[in-house]
């Protein structure tokens, strides 16, 4: 009788002590199961006398009821307080300030959004848009070009050479995106009508330049296509950029080896206190370059410069997006600072329009 009294001391004291439902399942086990210590002692009836049966018989069953309630009662409680801790450290604070998502923190840098905005205005004047590799060849980037082997404006360029190949072709990081042009007239026939907007490179690093930069170039070549062409286009194409209802330009000879005649262009504008206003004032800047593509360009890209004739510009869209949106600095658009990126970056959602930018 002292050894069923000791057991159930222990066996109930066991599930006191169970914290959770896997610990008090053990001590159901060690008790209950088919090698626990009831079990065993129920084992132990058959060897008994009838008189011993009958009254040990009652005492371990009733000991095994005692043990079966307290571990239901014992369930009930750790379940109750598992359940409790889950919904206590999965509470929401609906108090809480909600985080921006990335949709309103993310940023255009602005680059890409003066690229849509310049390519908005060009498509909306009927202008396809060309875009070739980085890596070039010499002939693509000079020689097709009118910039002979020794001529001195190759030396002008500052050119990043690669080590030669195999082949012993000595390819080049494109200096300007005209390549993308010669590309063009390579492959298809005119009127052709483009713009390659992309990224360029010159070894050249200080205040104003950067040895990675951004140009947009434009090709049109048609039978007659000319200089009063030329200038219209240049000149709607600053309206719509700058966002001003006139703007007058001045265009004075220069010398490109892809272009005869070559000219630089200034536009009109005013300079107050480190601001820049276009449209208006007495004072000029120079914004691109331009002229009549050279026959040898049209010959050397497969056109026939007896039947066809073209004129092509460059520009550098830093220069621009810095005068449009006011960044003082260039080297600051290549640095990714966060800072920067959401002071002068655009939101996702404000989606360029012909009369974007500014105004939007
Ligand atoms: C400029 C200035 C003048 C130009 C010429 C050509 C091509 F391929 F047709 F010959 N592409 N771009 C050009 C002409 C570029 O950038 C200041």
């Amino acid at each position: 009788m002292s050894q069923i009294n000791e057991l159930e001391t222990q066996t109930l004291a066991a599930i006191e002590g169970a914290q959770d439902e896997a610990a008090l399942e053990q001590v159901r086990v060690a008790s209950l199961g088919k090698k626990g210590t009831i079990t065993a002692l129920l084992a132990t009836l058959g060897k008994m006398s009838p008189e011993e049966r009958k009254s040990a018989g009652a005492a371990i069953n009733a000991l095994k009821d005692k043990v079966n309630e307290a571990l239901l009662a014992r369930r009930t409680i750790v379940k109750g307080a598992a359940l409790e801790a889950r919904l206590k450290s999965e509470s929401v604070d609906v108090t809480l300030p909600v985080r921006e998502a990335p949709i309103e923190t993310g940023r255009i840098h602005p680059i890409s959004q003066v690229m849509d905005e310049l390519t908005a205005i060009f498509a909306d004047m009927g202008f396809s848009i060309a875009e070739g590799p980085d890596i070039e060849s010499d002939d693509y980037n000079f020689t097709k070009l009118n910039f002979p082997l020794g001529h001195p404006a190759r030396e002008m360029h500052d050119t990043f050479f690669f080590n030669p190949g195999a082949d012993g072709e000595r390819k080049l990081l494109r200096t300007h995106t005209s390549p993308v042009q010669v590309r063009t007239m390579l492959n298809a026939k005119p009127p052709i009508r483009v713009i390659c907007p992309g990224r360029t490179y010159r070894c050249d690093s200080d205040q104003t330049h950067t040895p990675m930069f951004h140009q947009v170039e434009g090709l049109v070549i048609d039978k007659s296509a000319h200089m009063g062409h030329l200038k219209w286009i240049l000149e709607e194409f600053c309206k719509a950029f700058f966002e001003v209802p006139s703007v007058k330009m001045r265009f004075r000879p220069s010398f490109f080896p892809f272009t005869e005649p070559s000219m630089e262009v200034d536009i009109q504008c005013r300079r107050s206190g480190g601001e820049i206003r276009f449209g208006e004032g007495e004072d000029w800047l120079e914004i691109l370059g331009c002229g009549m593509v050279h026959p040898n360009v049209l010959r050397n890209c497969g056109v026939d410069p007896d039947e066809y004739q073209g004129f092509a510009w460059g520009m550098g869209i830093d220069r621009i997006a810095m005068l449009k949106y006011g960044m003082p600095d260039l080297r600051a658009f290549f640095e990714a600072d966060m800072r920067w990126l959401s002071h002068y970056g655009f939101r996702p959602l404000d989606l360029p329009t012909l009369a974007g930018g500014l105004s939007s």
